[in-house]
């Protein structure tokens, strides 16, 4: 397979105008046709015109509407070349047969339970047709559609709808017409008998905008959450960034058979059932966040994105990014930003940490790639979202706004990159931002110390950084980076003190801000190492460095055990008050596991529990906040700090330390049980979901004990719900212990919701993830139920992906998780590469475990990598994590 990379990017010697599509939809093969205008940028220019094409039968190819004879192109399975077109403007008009029924890839033009449906992005739109597919080449498009009546009486694509009729042969026809030029990628059809919930927004322009969500008739009801998340995420984005939505239809369709989570396709986007589908009975709290999350973020791409796209494909965190930020920042500003940002930086650090720590570690710009695909990563996504996020830091929100404003300014209908995304930022501020493009081409997590002392005589307070970037594949030496690190100091009785003066690299700074005191600050550490001295600090301060997670690092302090009690106690900034109280967690977590393996007793620390009473008994505390305090740190995070990660360490240690909190803080996790039960009635509101979050973490806890008191408790819990999120969690505290007990509940969940699809994929999930050994074998039996199937994305993600994250199951000592992964992702392969290829990610870190799993990792890898016809996608990250 080939390699791409940056460094070889080159403007196109064509560019496209307008496209006209023409689909005839049929039951055996779709016909396409395209009439492209085609311009070479350079006057008079003879280089041949190459366009991409993969799986496609060529009909025909006319120049200027005549026909090309077999000498003048070249044909092969990747490529159509025109070896000498016309100088100047001309028509190019192909016709392509394709065949959407056995394309199980899921990519190009495919069916998904009948209907047939689009996914262009990356690089689909060349399953569609022969193209130059990519991002650069922006054309405005039309698109006619023709095909049965009564199997496909919805028939849609981007833009407006100018025309449509009836056909001979019970057929009918539509023609649309999209009037803002977009890069193929965001081309999308969709064909079936779907329905359609209609809404109307009216703009802060007064334009009043038609909004679909289409589903099957059955599923309508269950599409009132999806509308208002699009009602709400088009006001903010008003509010917030003064855009408007730009035509006057906006549709979304769900469809069930989705590689991803959702699709931005212009005027069209197409969402992955499970990210639209929400009732109260039959969607969790977490669903109903994540659909309000994907709704906007979808929406919000139609300015960072599709009226500004990438410049190439190396630029994806460009939109990518810079999306995600926004969709934080949306559900933050629907609902509490402290647990938003607790939440994205778990995400963070359970997941894009590890990757910046493995094999496939990459810059958020990568340098190079062999299948787009594989890029589409928690580094270009969550961690391009810090890096504008320490834009917005830098700059507060005032700059920000500047800075996107003439982002949109300069580049509106353009491909760009994020040089141009940085000027923007830079130029309406007229900041210094020093060396701050290094996050979009250095891979690794910084890992910064810092010493903090006190000097009582001189009334100073001094912090001291040192930072380094681990090697990663390919770039072994780092340079240190631009760090924003916001500091508060807190006085002894935990109040935040004035910060009047800081000294650093030589001068003197005051802090003033509208005469008012400040608490808390910026610093901008840039270098290797590097001193910042508060002055006029009249008593020893404790302080709360990197509030907010200012910065994507791994942060190492020497604060004390007491001075983590103390923060997670008192400290203002909220996130700063779980962090301690994680650290503290982290820190006893790996004593424990190293008392574990060294078969010593183990033994709870009492101020642990004390602090964490403390927090649960907090009446003054927001609730998540209070569920979020007093979960402990994942297992993987643990194994992450090992030296040689120990599965089964980690995963004794952390069941010990839950039993013991619940044991000791029964009477208490009682309590909050029983004054945290829901009303009747489902509010999707902070409150009532915090109430929830609380409830069922005190649940879980409690039914960990095993006792029968307990267990009856829980499955009270999960009879009387009224909801999912309170349902769900009942079966996930019972399903932890095994017995009769556990499989009765299972059962009976399974015969309650059997006919809805998405909650059987909860329970498809809840036992792959499952830590009860051997577990391995009740996985290999759910793939011959019934409900199961390979060529469904979400439920190869919760059978196999759900075991992929139990660290003792498919970590087991035996091999016997490793195989079993490594047989699916051979037989997927064949079915959906880009599904496999995130499969086979979960074998990447193979060499941070001892000997004995290493060997039978490498062995499966191996065993992936002589498949015969492997893909691009899987040999791309087998080869890499063998490397
Ligand atoms: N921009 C979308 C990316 C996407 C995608 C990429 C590769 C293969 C399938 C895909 N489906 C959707 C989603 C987003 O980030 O908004
Ligand atoms: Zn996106």
């Amino acid at each position: 397979p080939k390699e791409i990379f940056l460094k070889d990017y080159k403007f196109p010697d064509y560019y496209f105008d307008t496209v006209d599509l023409n689909f005839s939809l049929g039951e055996e093969k779709t016909i396409v046709s395209s009439k492209i205008t085609v311009c070479s940028r350079v006057e008079g220019s003879s280089s041949p015109l190459v366009l991409d094409g993969h799986d496609l039968k060529l009909i025909s190819i006319k120049v200027n509407s005549e026909e090309l004879k077999d000498k003048d192109y070249h044909l092969d399975s990747r490529r159509l070349t025109i070896s000498s077109p016309p100088t100047g403007t001309f028509s190019l008009e192909i016709v392509t047969e394709i065949y959407p029924q056995k394309n199980t890839s899921l990519e190009g033009l495919y069916k998904s339970s009948g209907n047939f449906c689009t996914q262009c992005e990356a690089e689909g739109f060349r399953k569609i047709t022969f193209y130059q597919d990519r991002p650069d080449i922006m054309a405005k498009y039309t698109c006619r559609i023709e095909a049965d009546k009564s199997l496909y009486p919805v028939l849609l694509s981007n833009g407006n709808l100018i025309e449509q009729g009836d056909l001979e042969g019970g057929k009918h026809y539509v023609f649309w017409e999209d009037p803002f030029k977009k890069p193929c990628y965001l081309f999308a059809l969709v064909a079936g008998q779907l329905e359609s919930r209609d809404d109307i927004f009216v703009t802060r322009s007064g334009r009043k905008v038609s909004l679909r969500i289409w589903t099957p008739a059955q599923d309508l009801p269950k599409t009132a959450h999806a509308m208002f998340a699009l009602k709400a995420a088009m006001k903010w984005d008003e509010d917030v960034f003064g855009l408007e939505y730009d035509l006057d239809l906006f549709n979304i369709v769900a469809v069930p058979d989705f590689n991803m989570g959702a699709m931005e396709n212009k005027s069209l986007n197409i969402f992955n059932s499970k990210l639209v589908l929400a009732s109260p009975e039959t969607a969790s709290d977490a669903d109903y966040a994540a659909i309000l999350g994907v709704i906007g973020h979808e929406y919000f791409h139609n300015w960072t994105g599709n009226r500004v796209t990438c410049r190439d494909w190396f630029q994806l965190s460009l939109k990518e990014g810079l999306t995600v930020f926004r969709d934080q920042e949306f559900s933050s500003d629907m609902g509490s930003r402290t647990v938003k940002r607790i939440a994205d930086v778990s995400k963070l650090r359970n997941y894009q940490f590890p990757q910046d720590a493995g094999p496939m570690a990459h810059p958020v710009r990568p340098h190079s790639y062999i299948k787009m695909d594989n890029f589409y990563t928690v580094t270009v996504y969550e961690k391009g979202a810090e890096v504008v996020r320490m834009y917005k830091t830098l700059l507060g929100s005032q700059g920000f706004r500047k800075g996107m404003d003439l982002y949109f300014k300069r580049h509106d209908g353009q491909a760009v990159t994020c040089e141009d995304f940085f000027a923007a930022m830079r130029d309406a501020n007229d900041a210094d931002f020093a060396n701050f493009l290094l996050w979009y081409s250095q891979a690794g997590t910084p890992i910064v110390k810092v010493a903090s002392s006190y000097d009582a005589e001189a009334r100073t307070f001094s912090l001291k950084f040192s930072q380094e970037v681990p090697p990663t594949p390919g770039q072994p030496v780092k340079e240190p980076m631009f760090l924003p690190v916001a500091v508060g100091l807190l006085d002894s009785t935990g109040k935040d003190m004035p910060l009047l003066s800081v000294y650093h690299d030589g001068s003197l700074k005051s802090f003033t801000s509208n005469n008012q005191p400040v608490y808390s600050t910026v610093l901008r550490v840039a270098k290797k190492e590097e001193e910042f001295v508060f002055h006029d600090i009249i008593e020893r301060p404790v302080p709360s460095i990197l509030r907010g997670y200012s910065a994507p690092i791994r942060l190492e302090s020497n604060l004390s055990d007491s001075d983590l009690f103390f923060l997670l106690a008192h400290d203002s900034d909220e996130f700063n008050r779980w962090e301690a109280g994680q650290i503290l967690a982290r820190k006893l977590m790996l004593n424990l596991v190293a008392d574990f393996q060294q078969k010593k007793p183990l033994v709870l620390n009492p101020k642990f529990v004390h602090g964490l009473k403390s927090i649960l008994c907090d009446s003054s505390l927001d609730k998540v906040f209070i569920a979020k305090a007093i979960t402990l740190p994942g297992e993987g995070e643990i194994m992450d700090m090992m030296e040689v990660a120990d599965p089964d360490g980690v995963h004794a240690v952390r069941t010990f330390i839950r039993k013991q909190l619940a044991s000791e803080l029964k009477s208490e996790l009682l309590t909050t049980v029983e004054n945290n039960r829901s009303p009747e009635e489902y509010v999707f509101n902070h409150s009532n979901m915090a109430r929830r979050a609380l409830k069922n973490v005190a649940l879980a806890y409690l039914a960990s004990l095993e006792h029968e008191e307990l267990t009856k408790l829980a499955l009270h819990e999960y009879r009387t719900a009224t909801n999912m999120t309170e349902q769900f969690a009942a079966l996930a505290a019972i399903a932890q212990n095994p017995g009769k007990t556990r499989d009765d509940v299972l059962a009976d969940f399974y015969n309650k919701w059997q006919h809805d699809f998405l909650v059987v994929n909860k329970w498809f999930a809840l036992q792959a993830m499952s830590d009860i050994p051997g577990n391995v074998e009740n996985v290999r039996n759910l793939l011959n139920h019934p409900a199961f199937d390979l060529r469904n994305p979400n439920k190869v993600y919760s059978l196999i992906g759900g075991f992929c994250s139990s660290p003792v199951n498919f970590h087991a000592k035996d091999g016997s998780g490793y195989q079993f992964l490594g047989e699916i992702v051979a037989q997927l392969d064949k079915i959906n590469p880009q599904v496999a290829s995130r499969l086979v990610s979960a074998f990447s870190r193979w060499r941070r475990y001892d000997e004995t799993r290493q060997t039978f990792a490498k062995a499966q890898l191996e065993m992936i990598m002589s498949a015969n016809g492997l893909s691009e996608n899987v040999f791309e990250i087998a080869s890499k994590s063998l490397s």
